[in-house]
């Protein structure tokens, strides 16, 4: 793909393997969701330097704004994409080696001075957290982004009341002499 024909997307999305998809699938369904562009492929900083290398230089050539990077074991990938550009990355430890992902994540979140890496939870939640990271950047110049992450914000709130009210309630019927507390 050209410098140009990546113009369309402004998320770019690095597995270091395919066995990495599992972690990020809930959060390419989100940025769907969201209409927000994205192009997701596999390159690894181990494996395949040069793909990585290109495809870091095409991304800010054709003006993504966001990389998201998926690894795990040692996890290099986000540091390495970090390290070529200036564009905000997102690093996302893959679930399921030592410890859990404790690896990966240690690799991901220990970055030196001066080459940030922006690193959110281990496994599918990072994944998820990742593409709700992204939008939140891409919103900072696009309102229409902006209100609809508002707008779920508020989605969310309301379903916590409503999780509040149930689970009060529950716990008033199994003992009946509680007084259930009453939301503001
Ligand atoms: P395979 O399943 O392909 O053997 O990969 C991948 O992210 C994956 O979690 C096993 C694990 O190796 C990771 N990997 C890295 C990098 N490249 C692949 N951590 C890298 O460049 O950092």
């Amino acid at each position: 793909m050209t410098a140009a024909a990546s113009a369309r997307w402004r998320v770019l999305i690095l597995l270091g393997s395919e066995s990495d998809l599992p972690q990020i699938e809930s959060g390419v369904e989100l940025l769907r969701a969201l209409a927000i562009p994205f192009r997701a492929t596999v390159a690894s900083a181990h494996r395949s330097p040069e793909r990585v290398r290109q495809l870091v230089m095409e991304a800010e050539q054709g003006g993504a704004q966001v990389i998201i990077a998926v690894a795990g074991l040692a996890a290099h990938l986000a540091g390495a994409v970090a390290a070529q550009t200036i564009l905000p990355v997102i690093g996302v430890p893959a679930a399921g080696s030592l410890m859990g992902g404790l690896d990966a994540l240690l690799s991901t979140v220990q970055m030196p001075r001066d080459i940030p890496v922006a690193t959110v939870a281990v496994g599918p939640t990072g994944g998820y957290n990742a593409a709700v990271l992204a939008a939140q950047i891409l919103a900072l110049s696009d309102k229409r982004l902006e209100n609809e992450l508002r707008e779920r914000r508020g989605a969310q709130a309301q379903a916590v009341e409503g999780a509040a009210r149930r689970v009060e309630e529950r716990l008033a019927q199994h003992s009946p002499g509680a007084a259930p507390h009453t939301s503001p």
